[in-house]
């Protein structure tokens, strides 16, 4: 029975990472930003969540999916506050930069960890090893189509591997701009935008997921740092 009134549903954990859905990492950044207590609840078939994905949000009755809804009902129905030290403009700029990476970055994370070749295997062996031959085989192959398809939906599909990692480290670049020598990206406060941003690198970062991303995010030492920043202030214990 949990003990708090607000429940995270997301992915299972890990002891590598937070959790290997950014998403599920910003809800719960959110979460901690906003100083109410919480419970987990580990649901590892998206497709029984309210909209097919995860994180959601439980509170009583009520059931809140996507990040970005669970933003807004911490805010207006919880009471938080997560940008008001930011200007009208940096809000605004707040907002152009967790797009950026919730719409565009994490795409190309999701190319790096499901399309590429290399990556495939161990990602294949992560998610569907344990389930018995040959349904995960077939399950695996199902899913690897579900999310090609997915990403040309996007658009993102149909560049090549070589464009995808372009983009990402145009997205990088940015980020890393943005955040010059802050300890978050708008000043020493986190707000909003730190959680999405620091969703999506924190999986570019850790974790025993290969990407090559992974690779690409170890020559920005301000963003490296950034992820350890963000490990300690939020996930220490
Ligand atoms: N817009 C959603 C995106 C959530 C999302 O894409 N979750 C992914 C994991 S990172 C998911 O549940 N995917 C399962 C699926 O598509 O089957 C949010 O902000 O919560």
């Amino acid at each position: 029975m949990p003990s708090n009134t607000l429940t995270l549903v997301q992915f299972q954990t890990t002891e590598h990472i937070p959790n290997y859905s950014p998403f599920c990492v910003k809800a719960e950044v959110l979460l901690k930003m906003s100083g109410l207590a919480y419970d987990i609840e580990v649901l590892d078939d998206p497709r029984k969540s309210k909209k097919g994905k995860l994180p959601m949000v439980r509170d009583g009755e009520r059931v809140i999916a996507d990040s970005e809804f669970i933003k807004r009902y911490l805010i207006e129905e919880k009471g938080a506050d997560f940008d008001s030290h930011l200007s009208d403009r940096e809000q605004a700029q707040a907002h152009a930069f967790s797009k950026m990476v919730e719409e565009r970055l994490y795409w190309t994370l999701v190319y790096d960890r499901w399309i590429e070749d290399d990556n495939w295997p161990t990602i294949r062996d992560f998610w569907f090893g344990k389930m018995p031959f040959p349904i995960g085989a077939l399950i695996s192959r199902v899913a690897r189509k579900a999310v090609r398809k997915n990403l040309n939906g996007h658009g993102i599909g149909l560049h090549s591997g070589e464009e995808i990692y372009a983009l990402a480290k145009s997205d990088l670049n940015a980020l890393a701009a943005q955040l010059g020598d802050q300890d978050f990206l708008f000043g020493d406060k986190p707000c909003s935008a730190d959680a999405s941003a620091f969703g999506v690198l924190v999986n570019a970062d850790r974790g025993i997921l290969p990407s090559n991303m992974m690779q690409t995010i170890k020559s920005y030492p301000t963003l490296v740092a950034y992820v350890e920043r963000g490990m300690q202030r939020w996930f220490a214990n």
